[in-house]
């Protein structure tokens, strides 16, 4: 095997969004797209000789090539040892479980997340650190620089690499170990949950289901929910992981999820549903023909966190992304615990969670997780979710309108325009920022603006400044609406707004969401001009 010095011409695009580098599978096609990205990677990092890396993916059209390359480059750039997923496969969380428990030097995540797969799809490529996290904005920054500069990569000659069974090999003197992608996951979730009171709950007849959308979760679900805690074969539906996702759009929310939410709310409803996404960090929760906001399941989780055996001694703080409502922030105040509002991206929870601040973290964006990983973790809120109902043995929707009775409801509501033209959504968000000094006092519709600016985060930790990071606009009454552009699309725009109302009445929390929100979305097109300027009437996804 010979190493070999390709030269290369650099790609201006490739500048990592809100979670690594996302692009449709035809732009990841081109020759030396992704070898680029790679090297601009390993270029941007120090010290790796002779250290571990985790390889693995979501399992999508492109993942089993693109392991291969990233194995032959990381040979020929001299890591030690590389820890990939057998098949190329590892979900997001348990990549993350994985560089944490072997000390490795950091991992590569082969995934486009929720977006749809296949030759026609979403293709993606992000780096984690040591702490198993994602990297954070200077190592971004740095490998975006990198890429604009890039002239040669480095790989070596391999013919045949075998990914299909558990076993070592070695590539041009790097080590290859072809692990299990489950063992070491289902191992830390038997650690974090009490296994026998949840198998205690399916022994008596609680049934519940689980899409896993032909995505990566299928093979975690069906051995952690199926073969470890006994629920009955079937639980798991879709749970084949298919290269382009049975066509399906693996985004587990109330458009996407379609079969299960239908079987939810309908008269065969089970107990409790849930859902997650292409790469498994995503999740959500359903109770029958009850569906749980994001938000709320943050909250939620927070104020029972201690009937969990790996929570059981408290929670050090938590933290939501800004767009997430302020349902927690009401418990952690109650605990008496720090509630940090950070940008939208899991990387900027890593911080905290590593200086010990937060346990627990959660974003709207159908994201919860805790420092158990530096990812957030689909399968690990379905199974506190089935803790604390095999502790409190009360159906989802109960429990969660004794929690609204005891700390307030927060109606929530996001409401996304995808894929509209960039100019467009670019004027609609500058024209917000341009007005944002006149607002606050102002009337809009029966309410009156108690504040409006661009949202910016100064880091605890670190001291770094995140600046533009979303326009809020909030009202005396402490409702809110905020605009952001996405980080995460690949074609054109995509326009998010996300609508907030505190509700503390428990005789009023049984409005429908967007009725309850109704005055909100109406001011929200007219302070925006979301019709003008979008040409749309209304959003492509509302959750
Ligand atoms: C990623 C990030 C999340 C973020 C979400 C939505 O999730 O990891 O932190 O909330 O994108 O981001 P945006 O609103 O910019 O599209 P995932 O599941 O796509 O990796």
């Amino acid at each position: 095997m010979a190493i070999q010095t390709i030269q290369t011409q650099p790609f201006p695009d490739q500048k990592p969004g809100t979670s690594g580098l996302r692009k449709k599978v035809a732009v990841f096609q081109q020759p030396h797209y992704l070898e680029n990205f790679v090297q601009s990677i390993f270029d941007s990092l120090d010290g790796f000789a002779g250290k571990t890396l985790v390889v693995g993916g979501d399992g999508r059209y492109g993942n089993l090539q693109a392991t291969m390359v990233i194995l032959r480059m990381a040979a020929a750039n001299g890591f030690g040892r590389v820890l990939v997923g057998r098949d190329g496969l590892l979900s997001t969380p348990a990549a993350s479980c994985v560089i944490r428990k072997h000390d490795a030097f950091g991992g590569i995540i082969l995934s486009a997340s929720h977006n749809p797969g296949g030759p026609d799809g979403d293709f993606g490529i992000k780096y984690n650190t040591g702490n198993g996290g994602p990297a954070p904005e200077k190592i971004t920054d740095a490998i975006f620089e990198r890429s604009k500069t890039i002239r040669e990569y480095r790989i070596v000659d391999a013919e045949e690499i075998a990914l299909d069974r558990e076993h070592e090999f070695t590539l041009d003197g790097m080590t290859v170990n072809v692990i299990d992608p489950v063992a070491d996951y289902a191992e830390l979730m038997a650690e974090l949950f009490d296994f026998r009171a949840i198998a205690h709950l399916f022994q008596s007849g609680f049934r519940m289901r689980f899409d896993a959308m032909h995505a990566i979760t299928g093979p975690y679900a069906t051995e952690i929910l199926q073969n470890r805690l006994g629920a009955p074969r079937g639980t798991v539906i879709n749970g084949v992981p298919l290269a382009d996702f049975g066509g399906g759009h693996p985004d587990p929310n109330l458009t996407y999820a379609k079969e299960l939410v239908d079987e939810m709310f309908g008269d065969k409803a089970l107990d409790f549903g849930a859902a997650s996404d292409g790469d498994g960090d995503r999740n959500m929760i359903l109770g029958r023909r009850f569906f749980v906001t994001p938000s709320d399941s943050l909250a939620l989780l927070t104020a029972n966190a201690t009937l969990a055996p790996g929570y059981a001694d408290g929670l050090a703080g938590v933290a939501r992304s800004m767009p997430t409502s302020a349902a927690v922030d009401r418990v952690a105040e109650a605990l008496g615990i720090d509630c940090f509002e950070t940008p939208t991206g899991w990387k900027f929870f890593g911080n905290l969670m590593d200086a010990g601040r937060v346990t627990l973290c959660g974003e709207e964006s159908f994201g919860t997780g805790s420092s158990h990983v530096r990812e957030k973790d689909g399968l690990w809120a379905v199974l506190f979710w089935l803790n604390i109902l095999a502790r409190r043995q009360q159906p989802v929707e109960t429990l969660i309108r004794t929690h609204w009775a005891r700390y307030g409801r927060n109606y929530y509501s996001r409401h996304d325009y995808e894929g509209v033209d960039t100019a467009g959504a670019e004027q609609l968000m500058a024209g917000l920022r341009e007005g944002l000094e006149t607002l606050p006092g102002r009337q809009l519709g029966l309410l009156t603006v108690a504040y409006a600016d661009d949202f910016s985060y100064t880091d605890p930790v670190d001291g770094s400044v995140s600046t533009g990071q979303g326009i809020r606009i909030g009202f005396s009454e402490g409702s809110r609406i905020v605009f952001r552009l996405s980080g995460t699309g690949t074609e054109g725009a995509t326009l998010r707004i996300y609508l907030e109302r505190f509700e503390a009445d428990p005789a009023r929390h049984d409005q429908d969401t967007q009725q309850a929100l109704a005055d909100l979305i109406a001011i929200a097109d007219d302070v925006a001009g979301i019709r003008r300027l979008t040409g749309r009437e209304f959003p492509t996804v509302i959750t």
